[in-house]
């Protein structure tokens, strides 16, 4: 492996995507979009405040901090913060909502994203000490948030709290809501008189909320202003109680976030810790369905549980509160032609309703196109239990669609077709968050420039040096050292960041463990290894586990390239040789081909280690070597007995990630910089497309790709050195 900057990959498109943010921001907030919601929302602030911190973290704190600014006395963050100047073009707005003292609030809250967006921005400020005072300044803001939720949203302490309305729960019309909302019996009489805004915008009525719902919707809210408010009256009247999944998810990672956050800031903690508990428990053990295996709402009305298909259903993996078993049904669900599965090619993934549902709507909101939002948290939590390539697959989706579509509202599960709002906010942020976090352009750059941080080996380390003499090593080496590293993934792994604690696993028994074996390939006799098959495995499997164990030795915490020379300065002794990561992969796996971008090949004149050479060289192998950074493959052992169909595996499943986009709308293909660095192996565009075709999920872009293989554009995407924690 080796460093070069070269490519543009989705400038234009952030650009694209900042320009929107830019149209939307008042100075003081960012709309949703420019016309539909002309306000300040609860959630959407949080998702703008994700996607702002990667290049405007003055903004990214003050969409938060004009927020909370109305932040009610009992701790409520309300749903919408009205702006006096963009009155009349909304419903239903303060006149309707009659917040005692003339507040300009609605009198609902959202899910508590916001936790989750401060301890982002921190994370991301290159202004430690202001982001530092920030989370100062936001954290009894926050805890007051979440004290509301616990005190007036949970009367009887069970952990869950409820939302009161289904715009509390941000998927207005879910079909989750159809049966608490059918049991209102509304006497149109009664009802105040209203008129509906919403479909003044150009988005078409079969894309929105049917009109019986928004009479539900104005019945709860008179019944809210009659009460002037009050929670406890309301509790007793109100025909709508519900324990939603998404909201307790989201308020059980918020809980999360906020002990990071409690601790950052030096606050006693404890309270937090006991809502982190006492929530993820309950949505494990009350919300769980053992029939259906899936999370549902508890509707608190009726005491039953709300059986409904939706995306919803998922959210405790963002959570992080689902036991290990129930993260496998819950993958297996999602998976599945119900919420388009990983190669099925003819849909996008994930839809927020079970396509395989009468009731299901490509069209209408939140009855079955995708949104943005909910892929981002549960792509996150997919990750979190260890499913990579979904989570991959979702993310190439996330970015895709805008792209190919525009920066819309949400999408068609089937078509991709851009609907609701145009210029829409969340969209427009998470993208952001997504080029910036996946093909991290701004840390390229600073890396190419030298102005990284980074360092250099002096000398070549060779990581199995022991002292003593070394016993003849077990027949199966390979296999035992996979194996190990295996558990030590396992033991170290951390659910609720998605990170491998290095630092623990240096220091552990399993470790020193691991190191048994390595320190036997010094006398290991690299002439037994006898087939092809059995010369790749080993030579991949040792590749893979140099990489590990040098960001482990080495400290490494964010990238290889933390050490400019990694590659090429560490190393193992193997039967008497000397073999650093460049050896293996260049020297023995690509024939001693020349890497890219040097003079010469690794095996100079009459090296020795030529006899090693796996030949001819096979191009999959760039889909199996683990370089430690993300745009690379996830960890495997590869098998001499079941190798070409590993290898198989892992170059349709790279070849089908967010790596390699098509986009017909723009006629262009955006390609792993992999296939730009090796030409070498790979050829030009035509045998780069050749290569392609067969490995691509067969949908209208590979055919696409097949009919446009002269004319389509080629642009390479930034390659992601960070960590494959
Ligand atoms: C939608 O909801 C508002 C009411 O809150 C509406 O339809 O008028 C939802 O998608 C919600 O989740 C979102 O926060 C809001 C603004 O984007 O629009």
């Amino acid at each position: 492996m080796f460093e070069f900057f070269s490519t543009k990959g989705f400038k234009g498109y952030v650009k694209q995507a900042q320009k929107i943010l830019d149209a939307n921001w008042t100075g003081r907030y960012t709309k949703p979009s420019p016309g539909l919601y002309p306000h300040q929302w609860n959630w959407d602030s949080g998702f703008m405040a994700i996607g702002y911190a990667h290049y405007n973290e003055e903004r990214a704190m003050q969409e938060i901090r004009s927020l909370f600014e109305h932040q009610w006395e009992n701790g409520m963050v309300p749903q919408i913060v009205f702006n006096p100047e963009a009155l009349g073009n909304y419903f239903p707005e303060p006149d309707f909502w009659q917040i005692p003292g003339g507040r300009l609030t609605s009198g609902i809250t959202m899910p508590p994203l916001h936790a989750i967006a401060c301890l982002h921005i921190y994370q991301h400020a290159k202004n430690r000490r202001q982001a530092h005072d920030f989370l100062k300044d936001m954290y009894p803001k926050l805890m007051a948030s979440h004290r509301y939720l616990y005190l007036h949203r949970d009367p009887a302490k069970t952990g869950l709290v409820y939302i009161r309305h289904p715009w509390e729960s941000g998927l207005d019309n879910s079909p989750s809501w159809d049966r608490p909302l059918k049991n209102i019996q509304v006497d149109k009489t009664g009802l105040p008189a209203y008129e509906r805004k919403d479909l003044a915008h150009g988005v078409p009525a079969e894309q929105r909320p049917s009109d019986k719902d928004y009479d539900r919707y104005v019945y709860l809210v008179d019944l809210f202003r009659g009460n002037h408010y009050d929670e406890t009256e309301i509790f007793r009247q109100c025909p709508f109680l519900v324990q939603d999944v998404l909201f307790n998810s989201i308020l059980c990672r918020a809980n999360r976030d906020l002990v990071e956050i409690g601790k950052i800031v030096g606050q006693d903690v404890r309270e937090v810790e006991e809502w982190l508990a006492q929530t993820s428990q309950a949505i494990r053990e009350r919300m769980w369905s053992s029939e259906r295996k899936q999370f549902d709402p508890i509707d608190l009305i009726t005491g039953e549980q709300l059986p409904t298909a939706t995306a919803a259903s998922f959210m405790p993996l963002f959570a992080v509160a689902a036991s290990q078993e129930q993260a496998q049904l819950l993958y297996e669900r999602l998976n599945s032609v119900s919420f388009c599965a990983l190669h099925q090619g003819d849909c996008f993934t994930i839809p927020n309703y079970d396509m395989a549902q009468n009731e299901f709507d490509p069209k209408n909101y939140w009855r079955g196109p995708v949104w943005i939002n909910i892929n981002w948290m549960l792509s996150q939590g997919l990750k979190s239990y260890g499913y990579r390539e979904k989570s991959d697959a979702m993310k190439k989706d996330m970015i895709q669609l805008p792209v190919r579509f525009g920066f819309h509202e949400y999408f068609d599960s089937i078509t991709g077709k851009g609907y609701g709002s145009d210029s829409f906010g969340w969209t427009s942020s998470l993208f952001i968050d997504l080029v910036y976090e996946y093909y991290d352009e701004d840390k390229q750059a600073l890396n190419w420039l030298g102005r990284g941080k980074s360092r250099k080996l002096k000398d070549v380390k060779i990581l199995n040096e022991v002292s003593g003499v070394i016993p003849v090593p077990a027949e199966d080496l390979a296999p035992k050292l996979m194996s190990s590293i295996g558990e030590l993934k396992d033991i170290f792994y951390s659910m609720d960041r998605g990170r491998v604690d290095y630092e623990a696993m240096k220091r552990s028994e399993e470790y020193r463990s691991y190191l048994e074996p390595v320190a036997y390939l010094k006398v290991f006799d690299l002439k037994s290894l006898m087939t092809r098959e059995e010369k790749l495995a080993f030579w991949i499997n040792l590749y893979n586990t140099i990489v590990v164990q040098g960001i482990v030795e080495l400290g490494l915490n964010s990238s290889v390239r933390e050490i400019s020379n990694f590659f090429t300065h560490i190393a193992y002794n193997i039967g008497g040789y000397t073999f650093t990561p460049d050896d293996i992969e260049h020297g023995v796996l690509r024939s001693n081909a020349r890497p890219p971008y040097r003079m010469s090949p690794v095996f100079k004149g009459r090296d020795p280690r030529r006899v090693y050479m796996v030949e001819p060289m096979d191009n999959r192998i760039h889909f199996a070597l683990v370089c430690g950074s993300r745009s690379c493959a996830p960890i495997r052992f590869y098998e001499a007995g079941a190798i070409d169909n590993q290898l198989e595996t892992a170059t349709r499943n790279f070849i089908n990630s967010s790596e390699v986009v098509i986009l017909p709308e723009k006629n262009k293909i955006l390609l792993s910089e992999i296939f730009n660095w090796y030409k070498k192996d790979f050829g030009h565009r035509r045998d780069i497309f050749q290569f392609l075709r067969p490995y691509l999920d067969q949908d209208e872009k590979a055919e696409y790709l097949a009919e446009h293989m002269d004319t389509i554009e080629v642009e390479y995407l930034f390659y992601d050195w960070n960590l494959n924690h």
